[in-house]
């Protein structure tokens, strides 16, 4: 070929390269803008009073939903109480008057008791339920999602459950690790925030804090403590909370072969979970390579640099929709074995901003409520 022949052909096929590019950008903002700004969508908040709740209306906002309809539910002494939200005032209804406005999603946050009862009379009228509670986690007919490792589980249930917070920060890191090198065995403990616990809990904190003697939420003073119980305990005398950890991780990664063993502990502090966790592979791994990964894994930020202090703080997750790695280094005690450190905010990552993103992710797909 004539060299000019080829100039021009590089050339042609760099500028078709390049309209085929703009072509679908252009197609993802247009799909974008009729799913979320033209399909306006009714959404109820159950437990809009509460720490999730108030989170839930925040990363709403930050999300641009397009909400033609807010419905805000709380317990019945709420009823009546005012909501600000994007400049508007909502007035708290009863969950009764929710179910019959038939919204096409109801974010759950108000308990296991009320998402037992009222999530399957949501469903039944047609609306898709996105439970934060422990109720439904376990259930084999309930999707339980993290919507960057498995909405595609979520596309025909009625009812979906959110993890729990501190599964939810450890599995967005440990899904690309689990596929590339298949985990054997975790040993976690995690330092969890006093919000994980709800309002009550922040009172009692802040409460003590200021030499006050507020209500208990918790068996012992938290302020100036670490109080090695999150939830009750069952018979086995591990918690609820570190069951969670267990059962949960295997069903989101879909693997019960795993083995783990967790240790949950309350610290004194406001916002964010974080945990050490221990991890034995089946396959060898180069540190470089496992940065790699988690460098390019959606929703996670390395932040490892020991020797210049940096490694992810509860402080620093704090508002953050990501979740923090660091102090990654081999587990000296074992050839296959790696410790990290993994800080997010249990209010958005483990809560608010999971549940916001699995509505948007079915949205996208067109999965709004067949009511
Ligand atoms: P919270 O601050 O105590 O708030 C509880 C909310 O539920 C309040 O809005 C409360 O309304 C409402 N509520 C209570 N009983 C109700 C009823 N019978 N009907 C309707 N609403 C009712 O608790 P939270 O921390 O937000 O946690 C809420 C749920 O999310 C729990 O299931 C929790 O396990 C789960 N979760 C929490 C976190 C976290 O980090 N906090 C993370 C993941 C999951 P009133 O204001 O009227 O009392
Ligand atoms: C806690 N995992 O931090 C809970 C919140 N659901 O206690």
């Amino acid at each position: 070929m004539l060299p000019q022949c080829e100039e021009f052909r590089r050339f042609f096929v760099q500028t078709y390269c390049m309209y085929q590019k703009c072509c679908n950008f252009t197609l993802k903002l247009q799909t974008d803008y009729i799913l979320l700004y033209k399909k306006q969508m009714k959404i109820a908040l159950i437990g809009a009073t509460g720490m999730v709740g108030e989170m839930m209306l925040q990363v709403l906002s930050e999300e641009k939903m397009a909400i033609s309809e807010l419905i805000l539910v709380a317990s019945k002494k709420s009823i009546g109480k005012i909501v600000h939200f994007q400049g508007k005032n909502y007035a708290v209804v009863s969950i009764e008057d929710a179910i019959e406005a038939k919204p096409d999603f109801a974010l759950f946050s108000a308990g296991a008791k009320t998402s037992l009862t009222y999530a399957p009379r949501f469903a039944a009228v047609g609306t898709i339920v996105i439970d934060n509670s422990s109720a439904w986690r376990m259930d084999t007919s309930v999707p339980l999602v993290v919507p960057e490792i498995n909405l595609n589980t979520a596309q025909n249930s009625f009812i979906i459950a959110n993890p729990n917070c501190s599964t939810i920060q450890m599995v967005v890191a440990l899904a690309p690790l689990h596929a590339k090198y298949k985990i054997r065995r975790l040993v976690i403990s995690t330092y969890q925030s006093v919000s994980g616990t709800g309002k009550a809990a922040i009172d009692q904190l802040m409460g003590e804090r200021k030499g006050e003697q507020p209500v208990r939420v918790y068996a012992h003073q938290i302020h100036e403590n670490c109080i090695p119980q999150c939830d009750v305990f069952t018979d086995n005398d591990y918690t609820k909370e570190e069951m969670k950890m267990v059962n949960e991780t295997r069903k989101i990664l879909g693997d019960d072969s795993i083995l783990i063993s967790a240790t949950c502990v309350r610290v004194p502090i406001r916002i964010s979970h974080s945990e050490s966790i221990n991890i034995e592979f089946e396959k060898d791994f180069e540190i470089g390579d496992i940065k790699d990964l988690l460098q390019n894994t959606k929703g996670v930020i390395l932040s490892d640099e020991p020797a210049r202090g940096i490694y992810p703080t509860p402080l620093q997750a704090e508002g953050k929709n990501e979740v923090f790695v660091g102090r990654i280094r081999r587990d000296l005690s074992h050839p296959k074995g790696l410790n990290m450190w993994i800080v997010s905010d249990n209010l958005r990552k483990g809560a608010a901003t999971n549940a916001v993103h699995i509505m948007k992710g079915l949205a996208k797909k067109g999965r709004v409520a067949a009511n």
